[in-house]
């Protein structure tokens, strides 16, 4: 179900999103034949790692220098992924510690996660695991499509998180890690397609780590994704 009040809060939605009701519309329990399938992404991580960042780049292609605390905001947006059409919700959450006691609610409804810390701050890595613990509790599925992402790659000068560290947790988990930054735009479009993949494959009844998963530094292999 997706009651949540996530969507009480804050919306946003981007230029073709302009449906007033959310609840209206994912309460709707058949849907036309022809309209594109819906994939629901969470973004999680600590404050200030560029949740909000990563998603108006992925959204509008721009990018905010300024540092506005989010609560939460649900964007909306349709991309060509190998060769079908589907949409894509985004609800981007807030990293403040303020927030926390409303995640589950905002985790319940997710289907994918980006979870994203920053490489220059290695308290923002080490969050990465409650949140990654606190997902698989309340979703119940180890498999759940889920991508590590490494944000703030530009600042490669202030790195204190080794790559390797990050390939490691990544590793363990068995979902792929991808480095970005919001701000050049390397590898946005790449983290968010990754992730919808998956979601796509285990709506398919397939396995999601079947993926052609991007390489440690989340570079596209030629087989990736296209975006309209
Ligand atoms: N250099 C650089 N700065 C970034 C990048 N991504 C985000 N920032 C900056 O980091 C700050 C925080 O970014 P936000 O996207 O607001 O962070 P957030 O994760 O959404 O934070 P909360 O909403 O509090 O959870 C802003 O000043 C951004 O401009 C990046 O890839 N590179
Ligand atoms: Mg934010």
């Amino acid at each position: 179900m997706f009651s949540t009040i996530a969507y009480q809060l804050s919306t946003k939605f981007a230029e073709e999103g302009k449906c007033p009701c959310v609840e209206r519309r994912v309460g709707m329990s058949k849907k036309p034949a022809a309209q594109p399938t819906l994939h629901k992404v969470i973004m999680v991580g600590s404050g200030g790692v560029g949740k909000s960042a990563l998603t108006l780049q992925f959204m509008y292609d721009e990018f905010v220098e300024d540092y506005e605390p989010t609560k939460a905001d649900s964007y909306r947006k349709k991309v060509v992924l190998d060769g079908e059409e589907v949409q894509i919700d985004i609800l981007d959450t807030a990293g403040q510690e303020d927030y926390a006691a409303i995640r589950d609610n905002y985790f319940r409804s997710g289907e994918g996660f980006l979870c994203v810390f920053s490489i220059t701050e290695p308290e923002s890595f080490d969050a990465t695991q409650e949140f990654r613990e606190q997902i698989l509790r309340v979703k119940n599925d180890d498999n759940i499509p889920f991508l590590l992402v490494g944000n703030k790659s530009d600042l490669a000068d202030k790195r204190r998180v080794p790559l390797e560290t990050c390939r490691e947790r990544a590793h363990n988990w068995q979902v792929p890690y991808v480095e970005t930054s919001a701000k050049t735009r390397d590898n946005v479009d790449k983290a968010f397609l990754t992730l919808i993949r998956q979601m796509s494959r285990v709506k398919r009844g397939l396995a999601a780590e079947e993926d052609p998963a991007p390489d440690d530094a989340g570079r596209c292999k030629p087989s990736c994704c296209s975006i309209s």
